[in-house]
């Protein structure tokens, strides 16, 4: 498939330390896809669901040890601590290597060895990378090929180039205590051993298009974002686009899907994509996004018709569910889908199911891996190589109290500022105590593959390199009343607060200026049809001089960990909202 030699020579080297019994170039043709789903029906490792209501889709049950990422155990080595920062995992590279090439040894010996050059971005566009994944997994064959584009195509693009990502996964014994999810990013290298399961072994999503790929962004003067891209099309035509950065749990996919309430029937929202995005400067000035990913590996529970029927109907064909419950029609369900749960099924451990027993079906961190091409509300530009012009970036998280629905930053540093200082409450669907407040600046927290501190240093270098910067903005929809009842309704009404965030940018809407920033005044927000009153409104907008002092104190406490490596701009943006809140 390649003459390149660096590919060729490194392929050898991994080869000689895994030692499989066969390698196999995945060169993206349907007839290859269909042998090896083919196999791993033989063997169990993918069933076929009933193929009259889900046509190409299978279901996938994961072990029940390794069912979501393992932030504890992914390591970023970097030569030196400092490097990785403290809200990283580190080891010395050498050590590292060394650790890990006795746990690679042998590692595939009985197995086969699947080859998979995937692209990261859409093809032929400059923007877009290469990477190869070399897997003893045929799930992570199948999945990278909804999620990513494999193949041929990929290393024609590559030629003789030595710019691509090598990434080393196996199975293993999928032992929990050897687990480790390795990136090395000096060398454009990730090592992934002893997990089966989505995030750790999807080497194209977090480990790449978010981890190697942000420390290669810093190197190369562009950014690579958490974040969800839309476009928000008005009743004339007008289409502005929107990146968002949220923490899990706070709806990110539905918003990237939104479905627009009765009221404002005239717009329309498109999907970009849902996860990850690359911007970088435009020749034009403006800062411009492509999705990195080919497909969505979305959560199950909880999608369903009412939270977004877009997600739904991307997932009637062609997907492969992970970790879900199996009914006895060979279709699926999990907890939160509409209408009555099944009387029976297989739940996701792969054990005999009712409603009575006191068990979930379906894992909450089950998931969907769907080709966002199905996606009914997949913007026409999606694919486009430039990518498409941001008008807007949004932070968001999930906060009771403290946030109001909506702020815009003073400027860009201040914008900065509001992502490094975002936070989320945890929900009951987290391990752990509910309404903890857990610090995650720009939803990157598990992601940045290098010092955090210099990572703000790099988005306020982007912002003095921008001549035409998006807006920054904050949302929070889970505001709650004294009973802890939310008071936005959320989903698809989310699009009157996206209008006003478009409205500013273009001049057009009115705002207050408040010590936090930018609010909307009180009549700003389209609400009819809503059951929200003036009160609710100022409920929603308030500012609370006495909480956000104490966040301040919280934001303090968390940006201690960086020491002087925190950029001075930060700072400066600490004491002066501080300042501005006591006045
Ligand atoms: O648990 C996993 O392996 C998946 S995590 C994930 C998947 C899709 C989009 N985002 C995430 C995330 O953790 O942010
Ligand atoms: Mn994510």
């Amino acid at each position: 498939m390649t003459s390149n030699k660096v590919v060729l020579q490194w392929l050898d080297e991994m080869v000689a330390l895994t030692k499989p019994d066969k390698v196999v170039w995945i060169d993206g043709s349907e007839e290859q896809l269909n042998e090896l789903r083919k196999e791993a029906l033989a063997t169990g490792e993918l069933i076929e669901l009933n193929q009259d209501k889900l046509p190409g889709c299978y279901l996938h049950r994961a072990a029940e040890n390794d069912v979501a990422r393992v932030e504890d155990r992914t390591f970023i080595c970097t030569p030196t601590r400092e490097e990785a920062g403290p809200t990283n995992n580190w080891m010395d590279p050498t050590e590292m290597y060394d650790k890990l090439t006795k746990l690679f040894d042998g590692s595939m010996k009985g197995r086969t060895m699947y080859v998979i050059p995937f692209l990261m971005g859409p093809l032929g566009s400059p923007f877009s990378k290469v990477g190869i994944e070399l897997t003893d997994s045929i799930y992570v064959v199948l999945n990278m090929a909804i999620m990513t584009r494999v193949g041929k195509a990929v290393m024609d693009q590559l030629g003789d180039s030595e710019d691509f990502v090598k990434g080393l996964h196996s199975k293993k014994d999928i032992d929990p205590e050897n687990r480790y999810i390795v990136h090395f990013p000096q060398d454009n290298t990730i090592w992934s051993i002893n997990s089966g399961y989505g995030g750790n072994v999807l080497l194209s999503k977090k480990c790449f298009a978010l981890r190697i790929a942000s420390y290669q962004g810093k190197k190369e003067g562009w950014m690579a974002e958490h974040m969800l891209i839309l476009g928000l099309e008005n009743p004339q035509g007008e289409v502005k686009y929107i990146a968002a950065a949220f923490p899990s749990a706070c709806g990110k996919t539905n918003l990237a899907m939104l479905i627009p309430p009765e009221e404002l029937k005239g717009y329309k929202v498109w999907t970009v994509g849902d996860d990850i995005a690359w911007l970088r400067i435009g020749e034009d000035g403006r800062l411009w996004a492509i999705n990195p990913e080919a497909g969505f590996f979305g959560v199950a529970p909880g999608t369903s018709s009412k939270t977004n029927p877009n997600a739904l109907a991307t997932i009637q064909k062609n997907t492969i569910f992970t970790n879900v419950l199996l009914t006895p029609e060979g279709t699926v369900w999990w907890e939160g889908l509409d209408g009555e749960p099944p009387r029976e099924g297989i739940d996701w451990r792969g054990n005999p199911w009712t409603p009575e027993s006191g068990v979930k079906g379906a894992h909450p961190n089950s998931r969907f891996t769907a080709p966002a091409r199905q996606c009914p509300c997949i913007s026409p530009h999606w694919e486009d190589p430039q990518g498409v012009p941001i008008s807007a970036i949004i932070f968001g998280g999930r906060r009771a109290k403290t946030a109001p629905l909506v702020y815009e930053a003073f400027n860009w540093q201040h914008g900065v500022f509001v992502g490094a200082t975002m936070a989320s409450e945890t929900t009951a669907a987290a391990a752990g105590a509910v309404g903890v407040v857990r610090r995650d600046p720009m939803a990157m927290i598990p992601f940045c593959g290098y010092n955090m501190a210099d990572y703000f240093r790099h988005w306020l270098e982007m912002g003095r390199k921008i001549p035409n910067p998006p807006k920054i903005f904050h949302v929070n929809w889970f505001r709650t009343d004294e009973n802890g009842k939310f008071i936005w309704p959320g989903f698809g009404d989310n699009l009157r607060v996206l209008n006003w965030i478009i409205e500013r940018c273009e001049g057009k809407a009115d705002a207050v200026e408040t010590p936090i920033g930018y609010l909307p005044v009180p009549d700003a927000i389209n609400i009819e049809g809503l059951d929200i009153g003036e009160d609710t409104m100022k409920e929603l907008l308030k500012v609370d001089k006495k909480v956000w002092l104490e966040d301040v104190s919280a934001q303090k406490e968390f940006f201690k960990q960086f020491g002087d490596r925190l950029p001075q701009e930060i700072i400066d943006e600490l004491k002066a909202l501080e300042k501005r809140l006591s006045e």
